[in-house]
């Protein structure tokens, strides 16, 4: 696949995922428009830029894995694949309706190019040290990505994986952190604090890289930093906005998962669409 090397390029396909999300979720009447919305620039880059992959050839050994593990937000990814060739736009809009392949949350059975089924948060990082740890005995040269939430880090099964990866070196897994501050019933430090993050982390021996979520120029920067970094596992902490683009849903925690009505999704569609 050809990739995407200009910020502009990349922002205008972030544009094009948020408004796919919308749309995706007004349809369905239900779903998770708040992390998904967060989560645009990150997949547009991970989509277009950054994954070694061929929409064409979903199962290609060599391909990189991106395991998404707070499978909430799946219509970001759901997006970002169609708009990468796995499958047409049209079938965005079977979100959630009885039989389609793209479930509320990622069905790895149904939907070749998702690496794995997820929804129940906190078990996502644990399946990627394994995908990780399996190509490190392969002596593949792939590499794994794997997005996980702030809510989720209140799995103590996160931790464990955390323990895991830096046990093995695994310097072929890059987890990237959604750290909205926001999890489905306010704000993260309200419910249960995970602040010192970065120290936390560093601590179980990662390299730790802090980001601003919807700058597109350092997240190239940091991917390609993360990238080349050897000797431990790689973490990302990207601070995002929950509702980024829609000035009615950022930061308001009732949007974690709840669909647009028609207004609703008439003005959210009208702004993403004056946003440069
Ligand atoms: C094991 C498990 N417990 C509870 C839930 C219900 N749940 C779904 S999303 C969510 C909040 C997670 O926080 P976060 O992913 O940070 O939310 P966001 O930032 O997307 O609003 C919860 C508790 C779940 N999916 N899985
Ligand atoms: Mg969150």
């Amino acid at each position: 696949m050809d990739k995407i090397k200009s910020v502009f390029g990349l922002k205008e396909k972030a544009k094009l995922i948020r408004q796919d999300i919308i749309r995706m979720i007004y349809q369905a009447g239900s779903g998770h428009p708040g992390g998904s919305l967060g989560l645009a620039d990150i997949f547009s880059v991970l989509y277009f830029n950054v994954l070694n992959h061929n929409p064409k050839k979903p199962f290609w050994p060599e391909r990189d894995r991106l395991i998404l593990s707070n499978g909430h937000v799946c219509p970001v990814r759901y997006s970002a694949m169609a708009r990468t060739g796995y499958f047409s736009l049209k079938e965005l809009l079977t979100l959630r309706k009885l039989g389609s392949r793209l479930q509320g949350h990622p069905s790895f059975l149904d939907l070749p190019g998702v690496e794995s089924s997820s929804g129940s948060l906190g078990q996502g990082l644990g399946v990627a040290v394994g995908m990780a740890l399996a190509a490190k005995i392969d002596s593949k040269k792939n590499f794994v990505y794997c997005v996980i939430s702030d809510g989720e880090l209140n799995e103590g099964s996160s931790w464990e994986a955390f323990m895991l990866g830096a046990k093995y070196a695994l310097d072929n897994l890059i987890v990237i952190i959604d750290r909205n501050h926001i999890q489905i019933s306010g704000c993260t430090e309200d419910i249960c604090p995970i602040e010192d993050l970065g120290n936390k982390i560093r601590t179980f021996n990662w390299q730790v890289f802090e980001v601003d979520g919807h700058n597109i120029k350092s997240l190239l920067s940091t991917f390609k930093k993360a990238k080349s970094l050897i000797g431990k596992p790689k973490v990302i902490i990207a601070t995002t906005v929950l509702g980024k683009g829609v000035s009615f849903m950022e930061n308001k925690y009732l949007w974690h998962g709840k669909a647009p009505s028609e207004e609703e999704a008439r003005k959210a569609l009208e702004e993403l669409n004056l946003k440069n």
